[in-house]
């Protein structure tokens, strides 16, 4: 279990397994692609700003939300209609930044939640900091977006994550982590995460991949549309 202050609720599963069959039949699993089921085939818009998969695991499916890519105002609507932040699972306080996103990081047929946070830069310098989180939740998530089990995500230098994005540029339906740490120089670093069984190791190679602090989400743009997106579209 990872030792990031972070609140972990007791796990709460709600599995309706007729009902959620019925809707799947009903809606198709995925809302803006006709027939595709991404109850069984996660998919995404063609932006890439919206992930259409089964996040808790009871047959119907989900949205994950992340309109500016950039990880910072991430939403989850469970086919039932609860809505979650999850960047509201990191600690408060004014100088705390956080990001999440969603994916198969461990290739088990289940999405799973990286959430990291802490204090940001106040110069150009990159600092230490302390007060973060650093994890990846493992799915089927719960309503609360606990998980069956957390890991914390190893890295070489603690310092602060700007942003995070899962992708799938292989297409092998296990999804890849890339965090986006503070480089310096009005630069961030493309860390990717490399995993191990269940246990995330970031940044374990030489970097030598910037982008422009401001526009990295912009710039590096696999995301969630490598998944395949709704319905072919
Ligand atoms: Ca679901
Ligand atoms: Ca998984």
């Amino acid at each position: 279990m990872s030792g990031d202050d972070v609140k972990q609720p007791g796990p709460i599963r709600v599995r309706v397994a007729l009902s959620a069959l019925v809707m799947v039949a009903l809606t198709g699993g995925c809302s803006s692609g006709g027939d595709y089921d991404a109850v069984k085939h996660p998919c995404a818009s063609a932006d890439g700003t919206v992930l259409h998969a089964d996040i808790d695991g009871d047959g119907r499916a989900d949205t994950v939300t992340d309109s500016g890519r950039d990880s910072h105002e991430v939403r989850v609507t469970f086919g039932g209609g609860k809505t979650l932040a999850p960047n509201d699972l990191a600690p408060k306080g004014e100088e705390i930044g956080s990001a999440s996103t969603f994916g198969d990081f461990d290739g088990d047929g289940h999405i799973d939640m990286a959430l990291v946070a802490g204090a940001q830069d106040d110069s150009d310098d990159p600092l230490e900091r302390t007060g973060r989180v650093q994890q990846i939740r493992f799915g089927p998530l719960h309503h609360d977006l606990s998980g069956e089990a957390t890991e914390r995500i190893r890295f070489r230098e603690d310092l602060f994550n700007e942003g995070l994005r899962a992708s799938d540029t292989n297409h092998d339906k296990t999804a890849e982590l890339s965090v986006f740490q503070t480089g310096g120089d009005g630069q961030v670093n493309r860390l990717p995460v490399r995993m191990s069984d269940r246990t995330p190791t970031a940044g374990e190679q030489p970097l030598s991949e910037g982008y422009d602090k401001a526009h990295w989400f912009k710039r590096y743009e696999p995301g969630w549309a490598d998944f395949g997106t709704c319905g072919g579209d």
